[in-house]
C-alpha cells in the first residue's frame, strides 16, 4: 500500500515536471551553451557572421539556445584544417567556416578555390545561390554536418613585402604563406613562387618576422590587422579565388532540438548570411572602391591588373585548374562554369 502510494506520488511529480510531454523531453537534452567555431573574430565580416547568427538565435529562442563564439579556431588549438572533422565528431557544436579549411575533407569544396573560376561577385552568387550551392549542401550533409546558409569571406588578394606583382615573373621565388589546403600549394608553385603552408595563427608572426614575404586574404583582413605595419607594402587585386563561408551545425546537436527551434536556427543562419555578405562586400562593390583608397592611404602600393596582365596569371595556373577538375568532379565543374556563364551581371 505504501509502495503504491509512493509510485503514484512519483508519477504525479513527474507529470507536474512535464517529463512526459515530448517537447520537455527534448528540452531536457539542451545544453546550457553551444560552442561555435570561427577562424576570424568579430572585427571582421566573418566574425560578424557568427555574432549575428548567435544573437538572432538567442533572441528568437528566448535563450533556449545560447551560443558562445570561439574565434581563432580555439576549440582545436588553431588547427583550422581540422575544423570539419571536429564538427563531425562533436568537438565543435556549430561553425561558420570557410570552404578552404574544409576542402581537405570535402573535396568538392575545392571548386571555389579553382583559379580564376569566379570573375566577379555575381559569379559567386550564381554558384552559392543556385543549383551548385544546393548540390554542395547535399554533399556536406552526406559528409556528416547540417549545412544551413552561405556567407562570404571574399576575394583573396595577394600582398607582399618586396615589390608590386604585375606578372607571374614578379612573384617568382617569393615565399608566400598559404592555407594547408593542397590546391593552394599547386597554384603558387605553378606561378613560380615558394608556397609555405601554415595556419592563420602561425601566419601572423611569420609575416611580422619576415619569415614569409607575402600572403593572400580578403582585403578587410589587411585593414583590420593593419598588415602594412608588418611589412606588407604591396597589394595586387587579382581576384583569383573567393571563399564562401558555410553556416553548419553538428548532426547530433541538430537532432536534439525541436523542429520549431531547428527552423529558428536555420532562418537565423539565412538572415545572418545575407547580412554578412553585404558587410563583406562593403567598400569593394562601389565604383570607387573605398577600401582600395584606404589601403593606398596607408602608404601601400595597390596594383590593379589590366585584363591582359590578369590573363598571364590565368594561363600560368590553367594546368592547376585542369588537374583539380577531376578531384572536384568534372560534372560539378561543368555545372559551375555554365552557371557563371549564364549569370546576371
Ligand atoms: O587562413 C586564412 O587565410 C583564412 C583566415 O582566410 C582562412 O581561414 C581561410
Amino acid at each position: 500500500m505504501k509502495f503504491r502510494r509512493t509510485l503514484l506520488g512519483l508519477a504525479a511529480a513527474a507529470t507536474a515536471l512535464g517529463m512526459f510531454s515530448t517537447g520537455a523531453m527534448a528540452q531536457a537534452a539542451y545544453k546550457p551553451e553551444y560552442k561555435m567555431s570561427l577562424v576570424l573574430g568579430p572585427p571582421t565580416p566573418w566574425g560578424q557572421a557568427g555574432k549575428i547568427w548567435a544573437d538572432l538565435v538567442k533572441e528568437r529562442t528566448q535563450g533556449r539556445i545560447n551560443i558562445k563564439l570561439y574565434p581563432g579556431v580555439s576549440l582545436i588549438q588553431g588547427d583550422q584544417t581540422r575544423e570539419f572533422s571536429a564538427l563531425r565528431q562533436g568537438v565543435i557544436d556549430m561553425a561558420v567556416g570557410s570552404t578552404i579549411n574544409w576542402s581537405p575533407q570535402v573535396k568538392q569544396l575545392n571548386l571555389f578555390s579553382m583559379p580564376f573560376l569566379m570573375p566577379d561577385y555575381a559569379a559567386i552568387d550564381a554558384l552559392t545561390q543556385g543549383d551548385v550551392g544546393k548540390e554542395m549542401f547535399k554533399t556536406l550533409d552526406k559528409a556528416g554536418v547540417v549545412p544551413l546558409a552561405w556567407g562570404e569571406n571574399g576575394f583573396r588578394e595577394i600582398t607582399n613585402s618586396k615589390k608590386p606583382i604585375k606578372s607571374p615573373a614578379d612573384i617568382k621565388g617569393m615565399k608566400i604563406r598559404v592555407v594547408g589546403s593542397p590546391i593552394y600549394s599547386d597554384m603558387f608553385t605553378a606561378l613560380g613562387a615558394n608556397p609555405t603552408q601554415m595556419s592563420w595563427a602561425d601566419a601572423q608572426p611569420a609575416l611580422a618576422s619576415g619569415a614569409v614575404d607575402g600572403q593572400e586574404n580578403p582585403l578587410f583582413l589587411f585593414t583590420v590587422l593593419k598588415m602594412q605595419t608588418v611589412g606588407q607594402k604591396f597589394v595586387t587585386t587579382w581576384g583569383y579565388v573567393a571563399d564562401p563561408l558555410v553556416f553548419v551545425v553538428n548532426k547530433e546537436i541538430w537532432a536534439s532540438w525541436t523542429p520549431a527551434d531547428q527552423a529558428i536556427v536555420r532562418q537565423a543562419a539565412l538572415d545572418a548570411g545575407k547580412e554578412e555578405i553585404v558587410i563583406a562586400r562593403k567598400g569593394l562593390v562601389e565604383a570607387d572602391k573605398p577600401v582600395l583608397k584606404d589601403i593606398a592611404g596607408m602608404g601601400v602600393t595597390v596594383t590593379s591588373l589590366t585584363p591582359a596582365e590578369r590573363d598571364e596569371f590565368v594561363k600560368a595556373t590553367r594546368p592547376v585548374y585542369d588537374k583539380w577538375k577531376s578531384t572536384v568532379g568534372a560534372d560539378l565543374v561543368a555545372k559551375a562554369e555554365q552557371a557563371i556563364a549564364a549569370r546576371k551581371k
